[in-house]
């Protein structure tokens, strides 16, 4: 462990004891012998944190003091997952805590099912914040992860009857060992009011004279580097109401009043938008954005700029990354501060913020894209508006000047849309303000350039780029399958998890038969550990000797759920009715997770087929147990943590050109899955790593479905030409999954016959063709295994810390520091 020498506790057993006692009793407030579990857990907790401050208060220290630049992250989520085992494993104490348990009579497993995840992100977008951070951490680059603590993270999932119902995450119901409040770093967050002109000493400027204001208070989290010393840090605003809340406009002497007010702020981070896609346009939703961003900007030039630095060069010191959409009103935001707050001149304020800022864009559908109605922006945020109007202006001016008077493209590339109501494109503001602009796989970043965003493209050569996706084999490698991680490091040394493209060495033990036999072995085990798992948590049995087919992510038509769905109904038609002979289909365990927002009825309704589906095709005798459909409630990245490395076979099997990148697919291909997939997304790039021959792809690539909608696409027209499809169809309409009741699952099937956005039945049949290769592959258990070993070799590129080695190089130019 390279930690200079610093102070904290001593890294031996007895040291790690000794603190976790005196945690327990004068931070818990209780002797072992009469402690719970949750009070372990959080001595425990804090113990490793103890180990870990001494080097966090001094990276703060320098971030604060040296002139380095950092990476100021804006998220409005991050998807962490459980922290003790990922913090244990940063700084090196993993053996000496567990043997330090042992001999307290303490069962660490015990423990670590005490951690409470925080879930706060929607899916892939958070996640993917989770694993940046931690790749900075891990290669010594400057970072501050900005967000929101939400006191409700994304809902808890249950099943009633098959349905889903959402509960509450109250992942703060206990407290968090991981967090710090520090309320005397707060800062005044303004919403509300007017704008108003004023003379300046001659100069006529701007002002907002705003009506209500919040607190947001930061809680800091460890960001630990791998075994490297370092510490960075993720800083979450939590809303409170301040003082003069009431008195700004409620004050009427009316105390229930007052305490409404109260409520009315600090609702601001109660809860996290569970949707994922069509955002509403709620107001609560830009409260949220407007607090975090704003909270973040300021407590950065706060605390991280000197009060002499010259803001000329504030892009020397910071670069704000935007994930997505969600932050984007930090543009207009730091225009305000400069222009208003700081006097710089316009076209000053506006060189200084074009070089703050790049954007990534996470999505290719039209609905996904944001945009704020001026009626509402305006109300919340006057002053913002206006600079949105003026950088705007400014930059049609320029258009007209390229291009001439072409109205129609001034109306295309216009910030502002009019259509259905005036309003503001947010990815249209941030690309205009951002030094650069990416997507996150090849494909997608294709697409962003000639589908979404073509003018933008042609006119600011050289700003759009893609950098690809990744994620962080510390978490999902090493700490998810640490018997895999363990073969690795037998066969090529330790040296991997920092510098994934190692995993190339594995290529020749692909042909080498104890290597894939340890490597089967490998897999046996996390089956049972999965098989463990699923028993405690949802009295699941996973029978032994199946393949396991896994298909994890939110649920959502463009991800077609239902085209697994209607494979898996093909295969049980063909049992039930005799002409498939069960004894010879292939034993397979099909495993769903996923989330519908809650006001997704159509997603929702899958979700209560996907369940009907398999309480009918569980318990069909004729089946004889070789078909099982497994959906465990509430997928999480804890339950992630389990079931990727358990998984034969990666489903990505989304509508070509409709996913960005995926980083799911990363996930199991790195933890020695094959995948089945369209080209779409980061699928494209997997394929070309792994090769044709270790990847079942399937299903019409982009251009094609672009020349379909073309020609006009008639779903029905594939369920008239295909009887094995017409059969699974007709099954589900016919009330055999809702107990004889036909109208239950009628929304599903017609919506496929007659709508069919995503074209789920165009690629059915190409679908079973690649599902029945699957088959013919994975009875030759040699081969099969020396794909998966393949597909771990050839992966490494997918390392996060790739990714972040292309943001640095090509977007943040943020060298590592100190
Ligand atoms: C926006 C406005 C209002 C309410 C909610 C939202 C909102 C929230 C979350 C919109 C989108 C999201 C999340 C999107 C997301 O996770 N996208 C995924 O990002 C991954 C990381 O780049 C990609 O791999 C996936 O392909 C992409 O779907």
């Amino acid at each position: 462990l390279a930690l200079a020498p610093v102070t904290g506790p001593a890294s031996n057993v007895d040291g790690f004891v000794r603190q976790f006692l005196r945690n327990l009793n004068y931070e818990r407030g209780v002797p072992l012998s009469a402690s719970s579990p949750n009070d372990q857990y959080f001595a425990f907790a804090m113990t490793v944190r103890d180990y870990l401050m001494a080097r966090w208060l001094e990276d703060l220290r320098r971030q604060r003091v040296t002139q380095s630049k950092s990476v100021c992250y804006l998220s409005a989520e991050y998807l962490l997952g459980r922290q003790l085992d990922n913090n244990l494993l940063a700084s090196g104490l993993t053996d000496i805590a567990t043997e330090a348990m042992a001999q307290c009579g303490i069962d660490i497993e015990e423990l670590r099912a005490q951690e409470v995840e925080p879930g706060l992100g929607n899916g892939g977008l958070g996640r993917l914040a989770a694993c940046f951070i931690d790749s900075l951490a891990t290669m010594s680059v400057p970072n501050i992860g900005y967000g929101i603590r939400y006191e409700y993270g994304i809902f808890r999932q249950t099943f009633v009857d098959g349905q889903q119902v959402e509960q509450p995450d109250a992942w703060l119901e206990l407290g968090s060992p991981w967090e710090f409040p520090h309320p005397e770093f707060a800062q005044t967050i303004s919403f509300g009011g007017h704008t108003e002109t004023y003379d300046d000493e001659g100069v006529t400027r701007s002002r907002w004279v705003p009506s209500w204001n919040v607190r947001a208070v930061p809680y800091n989290y460890m960001v630990p580097g791998y075994l490297n010393g370092r510490v960075n840090t993720l800083r979450l605003w939590s809303a409170q109401a301040t003082n003069s809340f009431d008195l700004r406009v409620f004050n009427s002497g009316d105390y229930e009043e007052a305490v409404r007010a109260q409520t009315y702020a600090e609702n601001i981070s109660k809860v996290l938008y569970p949707e994922d896609s069509t955002p509403q346009g709620k107001e609560l939703r830009l409260q949220q954005q407007y607090f975090f961003v704003a909270a973040s900007i300021h407590d950065f030039l706060d605390h991280m700029v000197a009060d002499d630095f010259g803001l000329e060069n504030l892009a020397d010191r910071v670069i704000f990354q935007l994930n997505d959409t969600h932050p984007v009103i930090a543009v207009p935001e730091l225009m305000r501060v400069l222009v208003d707050e700081k006097k710089l001149e316009w076209d000053a304020a506006w060189a200084i913020t074009q070089k703050c800022f790049a954007y990534t864009c996470h999505t290719l559908l039209p609905e996904a894209l944001e945009v704020w109605s001026v009626e509402l922006l305006g109300r919340l945020l006057p002053r913002h508006l206006e600079i949105i109007y003026r950088i705007n202006e400014e930059f049609l001016l320029e258009v007209r000047e390229r291009f001439g008077d072409d109205e129609i493209r001034l109306r295309d590339m216009s910030i502002i849309g009019e259509f259905p109501e005036r309003s503001v494109r947010m990815a249209y503001l941030a690309t205009v303000a951002g030094a650069k602009v990416n997507g996150v796989a090849e494909l997608h970043s294709q697409l962003l350039r000639d589908k979404v965003l073509p003018d933008f493209n042609e006119f600011f050569p050289g700003k759009f780029t893609n950098v690809t996706n990744g994620i962080t084999p510390r978490r999902f490698i090493r700490l998810a399958n640490p018997e895999l991680s363990e073969l690795i490091t037998s066969a090529l040394g330790t040296g991997w998890l920092t510098d994934l493209e190692r995993l190339r060495g594995l290529e020749s033990y692909a042909e080498d038969p104890d290597f894939r036999a340890a490597f089967r072995e490998v897999k046996a085990a996390n089956k049972r550990v999965l098989s463990d798992v699923l028993r405690a948590r949802d009295g699941f049995e996973v029978s032994d000797g199946h393949m396991l087919d896994v298909m994890v992510k939110r649920l959502h038509e463009y991800k077609r759920q239902m085209l697994k769905l209607l494979h898996i109904v093909t295969v049980y038609e063909g049992i039930v009715s005799g002409r498939v002979d069960a004894a010879s289909v292939q034993p397979r365990t099909f495993i769903f997770g996923a989330k519908a927002a809650p006001g997704y009825a159509m997603a929702k309704r899958i979700i209560h087929l996907i369940n009907a589906v398999g309480s009918v095709v569980n318990a069909d005798e004729r089946v004889q147990g070789r078909l099982k459909v497994l959906f465990p409630q509430n997928y999480n990245v804890t339950l992630a943590e389990r079931l990727i490395p358990a998984a034969d076979l990666s489903e990505q099997i989304s509508l070509a050109g409709k996913e960005a990148s995926g980083t799911g697919n990363m996930k199991f291909a790195l933890n020695g899955a094959l995948t089945i997939g369209t080209d779409d997304g980061a699928n494209v790039e997997i394929r070309q790593l792994v090769g044709d021959d270790n990847f079942f792809l399937f299903g019409m690539a982009e251009p094609e479905v672009e020349a379909l909608w073309a020609r006009g696409y008639k779903p029905a027209e594939f369920y008239q030409h295909d009887e094995s499809l017409r059969r699974a169809m007709d099954l589900i309409a016919s009330g055999a999954f809702s107990g004889g009741d036909r109208s239950v699952f009628e929304p599903v099937v017609s919506n496929l016959l007659y709508d069919d956005r995503f074209m789920v039945l165009a690629d059915y049949a190409s679908y079973i063709e690649a599902q029945a290769k699957v088959d013919a592959a994975h009875a030759d258990e040699d081969a099969w295994t020396r794909s998966a070993i393949l597909n771990v070799a050839r992966c490494g590129f997918f390392s996060s810390d790739r990714s972040m080695r292309d943001y640095i190089d090509r977007i943040w130019h943020t060298p590592p520091a100190f």
